[in-house]
């Protein structure tokens, strides 16, 4: 008997979101073959850790119960979908939108509204609808997941700035300071880069489409 704060419902976020994976990493493919170019760079999946969901659970102040981690919290699955180019990211969420069996309910546009840190990220909320049962008897069950989708620059970023979190309450204050300030003049100088390479990846697409005129 399964007794963590997914209760038996582990296998189940896992199936779902291992067939979330592969229905985007065909998406991809589709868009390989009739462009020639990746859609996203890498796609990643995991569920959210028995002692993160429990967490969250009580900084939301909400019983730490398989019903909460389910239907309270939206994020036991979560998608990371990284892509060479800010393009990509809209094209990826346009077809989000239009998934069978999935409905965006959420939306957070970090990319548009960067953090004060300089996290740059677009996250939505997925609620999907699949065969399994659900925590309130319903079947088909709807369950949710949480998508992150960003460049490999902004990801990069992520990675870095997560180390400082975890390493948050040590060490000198200054230097923690400067590390913070030394993080967002660089989340701002991606952000740049992003947007440049985004036009000359345009330029280039131009310029090859007149060569084959
Ligand atoms: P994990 O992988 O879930 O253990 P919350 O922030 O949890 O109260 P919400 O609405 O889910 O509520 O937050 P949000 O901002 O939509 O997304 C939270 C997730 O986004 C985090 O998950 C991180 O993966 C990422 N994230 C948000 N802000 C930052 C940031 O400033 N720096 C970095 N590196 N990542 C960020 P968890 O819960 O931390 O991790």
């Amino acid at each position: 008997m399964e007794s963590g704060i997914y209760g038996n419902y582990k296998p189940v976020l896992e199936d779902i979101s291992k067939k979330l994976v592969e229905q985007l990493k065909k998406v991809d493919q589709m868009m390989l073959q009739e462009s020639g170019e990746h859609l996203f760079e890498h796609i990643s999946a995991r569920i959210k850790s028995e002692d993160s969901m429990r967490e969250k659970c009580r900084r939301k102040g909400v019983a730490e119960t398989t019903y909460s981690a389910l239907k309270v919290m939206n994020d036991a699955i979560g998608l990371r979908i990284v892509c060479s180019f800010m393009d990509d990211i809209e094209t990826c969420i346009s077809y989000l939108r239009t998934m069978p069996k999935c409905r965006i309910i959420k939306e957070k546009d970090y990319i548009k509204h960067a953090k004060d840190n300089g996290y740059r990220s677009f996250h939505l909320i997925l609620e999907i609808e699949d065969e399994h049962e659900d925590v309130e008897g319903m079947c088909p069950g709807h369950f949710y997941a949480e998508v992150q989708l960003r460049t490999i620059a902004m990801d990069s970023w992520a990675s870095l700035e997560h180390r400082l979190n975890y390493k948050k309450e040590e060490g000198d204050p200054d230097r923690h300071a400067l590390i913070v300030r030394e993080l967002k003049k660089c989340a701002d100088e991606l952000a740049s880069c992003d947007i440049k390479m985004q036009t000359i990846r345009k330029m280039i697409a131009e310029e090859n489409g007149r060569n084959d005129t």
